[in-house]
């Protein structure tokens, strides 16, 4: 395709991409009685506006960093998975506003998901490769991992917090986006948390800091900034089409490269921000 320059981009990714979470009212849901445990209005209804937000990669990079002040001082701070702030807050803060989790990490016995007090701070949002199509029903009847078991269980436990499933149109509204701007075939699995989690705050903050998704100076193999644990697979990619997620962010960045070079840090303008 031809060569968008970064606000055309960011004009084709707004336009493209709508992040909505599922509501009681989707189908099949709408018929089953665990549907009442589904918010009744979409993430995007209930969460911001935001002026500052942060999004924190897990990325090893992060280590030795010092971003954990830099990091709090936004409005709303989005992490993922399993990262913990707990012994890390020097280098990622302290602050959760919502916690991006995908559906591996729900299901696996290792993360203790419904037990453990790393998912109690902030907005839960799941996510799950879904089929392509983006077929509620098809993707009901055949989830990666059994995340709609987990997020019943999840939700009688902790009826309290404010907890979202991300509708998976998202993930290939956002892939379609990525293969649209790249030369070559790209593979047909959906883009990482991480640029799931961005495309999230652009839709609901004025400006969005991203931090470690482009690596820095601190570029490293070490996979989290939380793990003993190498493998460079975790930066360039392997199910995911992360290499051509970063190239589009880099694309879309309206920061100065310096600042991804020292801070790890790139700046994209909220959906609300510009005019197509
Ligand atoms: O590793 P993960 O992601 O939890 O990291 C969150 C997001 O940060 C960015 N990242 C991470 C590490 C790194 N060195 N560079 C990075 O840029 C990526 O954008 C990433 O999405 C995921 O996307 O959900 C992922 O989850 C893990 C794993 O399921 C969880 O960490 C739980 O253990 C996946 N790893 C495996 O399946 C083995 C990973 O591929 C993607």
């Amino acid at each position: 395709g031809p060569k968008r320059s970064g606000p055309e981009l960011l004009c084709q990714l707004k336009g493209r991409v709508g992040v909505t979470t599922l509501t009681p009212e989707h189908k099949p849901f709408s018929s089953l009685l665990w549907a009442t445990l589904l918010p009744p209005r979409p993430l995007t209804s209930d969460l911001g506006p935001f002026k500052r937000c942060a999004v924190v990669s897990s990325a090893g990079s992060l280590k030795n960093s010092g971003l954990g002040k830099e990091i709090d001082s936004h409005d709303a701070v989005l992490r993922f998975n399993s990262a913990p702030t707990v012994g890390f807050v020097k280098d990622v803060g302290t602050k959760t506003t919502v916690r991006l989790i995908n559906s591996q990490v729900m299901a696996s016995d290792d993360h203790r998901f419904l037990s453990s007090s790393l998912y109690s701070a902030g907005i839960l949002v799941a996510w799950d490769p879904a089929p392509y199509s983006s077929d509620l029903g098809e993707w009901y009847n055949k989830t990666d991992y059994p995340i709609f078991l987990q997020y019943q269980k999840y939700r009688r436990l902790h009826p309290q917090q404010p907890f979202y499933i991300l509708h998976p149109r998202v993930e290939w509204q956002l892939w379609d986006t990525i293969q649209a701007n790249m030369a070559e075939a790209i593979q047909r699995n959906p883009p990482s948390s991480g640029l799931l989690g961005t495309v999230l705050m652009m839709s609901v903050c004025e400006v969005v800091h991203v931090y470690e998704f482009l690596p820095s100076r601190r570029k490293t193999e070490l996979c989290h900034y939380y793990q003993r644990f190498y493998d460079a697979a975790c930066t360039l990619g392997a199910y995911h089409p992360l290499l051509y997620e970063k190239n589009l962010v880099k694309r879309m960045n309206q920061g100065p490269d310096r600042h991804i070079f020292t801070h790890g840090r790139v700046t994209l303008p909220g959906f609300n921000s510009f005019n197509c």
